[in-house]
C-alpha cells in the first residue's frame, strides 16, 4: 500500500476521477495518483477499499473513501483554508442538489450518445440537450453555479464535460448552438489552473472513446 498522507485510485479517463483531481489542486493537497487497470484487472487496494469496486477512491492516511461528490465534500471539509460550498444551510442544499441532477443526468444521456445504436441516440441527444438547457436555466448570468467563485458544483460538472467532445462527435452537434451560456462556462471554468492541469486532450479522450465503442460491439 502506498505510504503517501493522500493516495488516489485513479483512471485518467474517468471524469469522477477528474473531479477528486480537481478539487485537491484547488486546495493545494499534494497527492500520489495510482492507476487502476479497469479493464484488465483491478487492485486488491480497490476491490477492499470500495464495496463497488470503482473509482476514484482517496485513501487519506490510510484510510478509503469512495464516491466522487462524497471525496470532494471530504477534501472541502478537511482542508478549510477555503470552501467550495456557500456558508448558508440553504445554498449548500441547493449546491448538493445541482451536484446530484448533474449525477443522475449528464452521464448517462452521454453513454446513450456514444455507445446507444440507431434511434437511441437521436433519444439521448434530445435528453442531454435538456439536461444541459436545465443547468443552463440555473447557471443564468452568473459566472459559475455558486455565483462569482468556483465552487462545488463547479467541480462537479466540468469534470464531465471532458467527455462532451465524444458527445458532439457520435451525436452530429455543436452543444454550443443549443446552449451558449453553459459553453461560456466550459470555456471560463477550463482556463482555471486547477481543471487545466487535470482534464485530459479532446483528442485523447476520442481516442479512448473510439477504443470503447469497439469493446462494446457499437463499431467494427
Ligand atoms: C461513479 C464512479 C465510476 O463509475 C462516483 O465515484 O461518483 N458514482 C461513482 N467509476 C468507473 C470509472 S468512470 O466510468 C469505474 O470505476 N468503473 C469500474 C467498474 O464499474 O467496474
Amino acid at each position: 500500500m502506498s505510504k503517501a498522507e493522500v493516495t488516489l485510485l485513479d483512471c485518467w479517463v474517468s471524469p469522477f476521477c477528474m473531479r477528486v483531481k480537481i478539487a485537491l489542486e484547488e486546495k493545494g493537497v499534494a497527492y500520489e495518483s495510482q492507476a487502476e487497470d479497469l479493464f484488465g484487472g483491478k487492485s486488491e487496494l480497490l476491490l477492499t477499499s470500495n464495496p463497488h469496486g470503482k473509482v476514484p477512491v482517496l485513501l487519506h492516511n490510510e484510510k478509503p473513501v469512495s464516491e466522487s461528490a462524497i471525496i470532494v465534500a471530504y477534501i472541502d471539509e478537511t482542508w478549510t483554508a477555503s470552501s467550495f460550498l456557500p456558508p448558508c444551510a440553504y445554498g449548500r442544499a441547493q449546491a448538493r442538489f445541482w451536484a446530484d441532477y448533474i449525477d443522475k443526468k449528464v452521464f448517462d444521456a452521454g453513454k446513450g450518445i456514444c455507445l446507444g445504436k440507431g434511434e437511441e441516440v437521436e433519444v439521448a441527444k434530445k435528453d442531454f440537450i435538456e439536461v444541459i438547457k436545465t443547468l443552463e436555466k440555473t447557471l443564468g448570468d452568473k459566472d459559475f453555479f455558486g455565483g462569482d467563485t468556483f465552487g462545488f458544483v463547479d467541480i462537479i460538472g466540468i469534470a464531465m464535460t471532458s467527455w462532451f467532445p465524444a458527445y458532439e462527435k457520435y451525436g452530429s452537434f455543436k452543444l454550443e448552438d443549443d446552449c451558449p451560456k453553459f459553453s461560456a462556462w466550459i470555456k471560463r471554468s477550463s482556463e482555471r489552473e486547477s481543471v487545466a492541469k487535470v482534464i485530459p486532450e479532446a483528442e485523447k479522450v476520442l481516442g479512448f472513446m473510439a477504443m470503447f465503442r469497439k469493446m462494446m460491439g457499437v463499431e467494427e
